[in-house]
């Protein structure tokens, strides 16, 4: 029989219908809290049981037992703090023993949670003790500092809704759901199979040797919740997967998505995806190499050794109940055409291996995939989803003061551009942006960073398009431009071109007469007399108009996109 859930049994926070009337009435006089899409995927884990035996966020005791033991207070072992942080605002008007009610961003009641705990959270040990690291390179300690709120609240939970999905709605079953399929199926034993990229040669030759080992069927879980900056998005990933679906004999196996919000934690991260199986019923978990990690760190190292998750969870798995099946690194033999676990290469043996990021880096990039290293019908649905750099969409964002030549660079790219026609432009000028979309604003921080972002968001509708975004706003703060960047980059292209004029030769030209204003008194805060430029570090491309032509600087954008693949 399938192994009973974590804990003894399988949690359910969601409660029948005279309970949700009830909760209904009373949320509308209740403080609200807008979930993140991170805390929504914990919150529909919490309440559909796969992370059994935990009945609501984390109290105070509860998560520095996790931090310093790694086990729940009644002695279970536990790898992750499950909690749900708030800002210093929201913090302050709560107390222990108030109900909350818990609402997606579209002000939907999901949950009301009776809070027992608020507690600050403890930041630096958490990184230290969950990821072994407080490198802002790894993306799960990049998020607890620089984005999760300073308290944690914690406190049982009871569920009204789920977070309602629109996508895949057939592939979203829950742990009881999933043990009801199985057992109809009449299987006894299931290896679980967690993953956040599409699946390749190696991972499916390891599947299906798992499936024999273990004599089991397949559970396969891809993450549909967060994973990490760069991957693949679910979309795709689940069309790949539906794919190789057919290539597993008849009927051994079910796919199922997992609405987890991945921390990358390496191997604290392996043994909850093998609890989270448990729940879903499997007796097996296959762990392989750099399971639940972040690509590498800035130095291209690995955060943490191949082997780590899969030694980690092996030792844990007596604990928590579900057997590991901890696979090495598989490698490719040309000469044989075959895969061979690492420790199965006789030595001087030539091999090759491409890892999940190679792959992304390759599509992305538009180099070709080897057969060798996936299936064609998944490189197919890759490339469809991203085309190489000559078919995707770009932005090519112009930054530098008043007077540069941003607006006069990105007009004649403009035209070089509808010269070129093979996709449809856009010119976001900033005295433009200014008459129309940014009209209200003013020149303060604040309103400068509102304008960018305004400008950066209708830059990635574009460029998610496919077509040519041209941005030519002062956007004087460094902060806000990477924000833009990092959101653009998840689409397509984004070249940064720093027109950096000296503002000597910007206020001889003074084309305008600002900066004439400006030192009269006439205007207040101008950019680079009275208020900050921080000068972009790493631009693509950085050019100084005052011994260039404008021609000759457009120029060196076209060569460089150029020699990007863009064009
Ligand atoms: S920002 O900082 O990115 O929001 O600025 P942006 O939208 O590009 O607007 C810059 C144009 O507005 C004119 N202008 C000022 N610039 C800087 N500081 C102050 N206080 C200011 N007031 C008006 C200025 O002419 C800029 O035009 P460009 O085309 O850059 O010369």
């Amino acid at each position: 029989d399938a192994p009973a859930p974590y804990g003894g049994e399988l949690v359910n926070l969601l409660v029948d219908d005279e309970r949700i009337e009830l909760l209904k009435k009373i949320a509308g006089k209740l403080t609200e809290l807008t979930l993140t899409d991170r805390q929504m995927c914990d919150v529909e884990l919490l309440a559909t049981g796969a992370f059994s035996p935990l009945r609501g966020f984390m109290v105070q005791s509860e998560y520095a037992s996790v931090l310093d033991r790694m086990q729940l207070q009644n002695g279970l072992v536990w790898p992750l703090p499950i909690c749900l942080d708030v800002n210093d605002l929201a913090a302050r008007t709560l107390e222990a023993g108030q109900s909350v009610a818990l609402r997606d961003a579209e002000g939907f009641l999901l949950a009301v949670m009776h809070i027992e705990d608020i507690f600050p959270a403890e930041k630096e040990k958490e990184a230290e003790k969950i990821y072994g690291t407080r490198d802002p390179a790894h993306p799960g300690v990049d998020h607890l500092m620089n984005a999760c709120g300073d308290t944690y609240i914690g406190g049982r939970i009871e569920a009204i809704h789920l977070p309602p999905h629109f996508d895949f709605q057939r592939l979203r079953r829950s742990p009881v759901e999933i043990r009801q399929m199985a057992e109809k199926l009449g299987w006894n034993r299931m290896v679980g199979f967690h993953t956040r990229n599409p699946i390749h040669r190696p991972q499916f030759e390891l599947t299906l040797k798992a499936m024999r080992k273990a004599s089991a069927n397949l559970l396969l879980l891809p993450t549909v919740g967060i994973t990490m900056p760069g991957d693949f998005d679910h979309y795709t990933r689940i069309k790949c997967y539906r794919e190789i679906a057919k290539r597993y004999p008849p009927d051994a196996h079910i796919l199922n998505l997992l609405p987890l919000a991945n921390r990358m934690a390496g191997p604290r991260e392996a043994l909850l995806h093998a609890i989270i199986a448990r729940n879903f019923g499997c007796s097996h978990f296959i762990i392989g190499e750099h399971h639940g990690s972040p690509d590498t760190d800035q130095n291209g190292q690995p955060f943490y050794p191949g082997a780590a998750a899969r030694e980690f969870a092996e030792a844990f798995d007596g604990h928590i109940g579900i057997q590991i099946l901890g696979f090495q690194e598989m490698l490719y033999l040309p000469f044989e055409d075959e895969y061979r676990f690492a420790d199965q290469v006789p030595d001087g043996t030539q091999t090759l291996s491409f890892s999940g990021f190679d792959i992304r880096t390759r599509i992305r990039t538009g180099r070709k995939v080897p057969l060798w290293a996936s299936f064609p019908e998944v490189i197919s649905a890759l490339r469809k989803a991203y085309p190489p750099p000559r078919k995707q969409g770009l932005t090519v964002f112009f930054t530098g003061l008043s007077g540069a030549g941003k607006s006069t660079l990105a007009k004649i790219l403009y035209a070089r551009f509808m010269e070129l026609g093979d996709r449809p432009v856009t010119l976001l000028d900033g005295d433009i942006v200014r008459q129309n979309l940014s009209r209200e604003l003013s020149f303060s921080k604040e309103h400068r960073d509102i304008n960018v972002r305004r400008i950066g968001f209708v830059a990635s509708e574009i460029t998610k398009n496919r077509g040519i975004a041209i941005c030519a706003p002062i956007a004087p703060y460094a902060s806000t431009r990477t924000e833009i960047r990092r959101r653009i980059e998840e689409y397509g292209g984004f070249a940064e071109v720093h027109v950096a004029t000296p503002i000597e030769e910007c206020e001889k030209r003074d084309r305008k007469g600002m900066y004439a204003k400006a030192r009269a008194g006439l205007i207040k805060g101008f950019t680079g007399v009275d208020d900050p430029y921080e000068p972009p570090e790493c631009p693509e491309l950085r050019i100084d108009t005052t011994h260039m032509t404008p021609n000759e600087a457009v120029k060196d954008i076209l060569l460089f996109l150029g020699e990007k693949g863009y064009i």
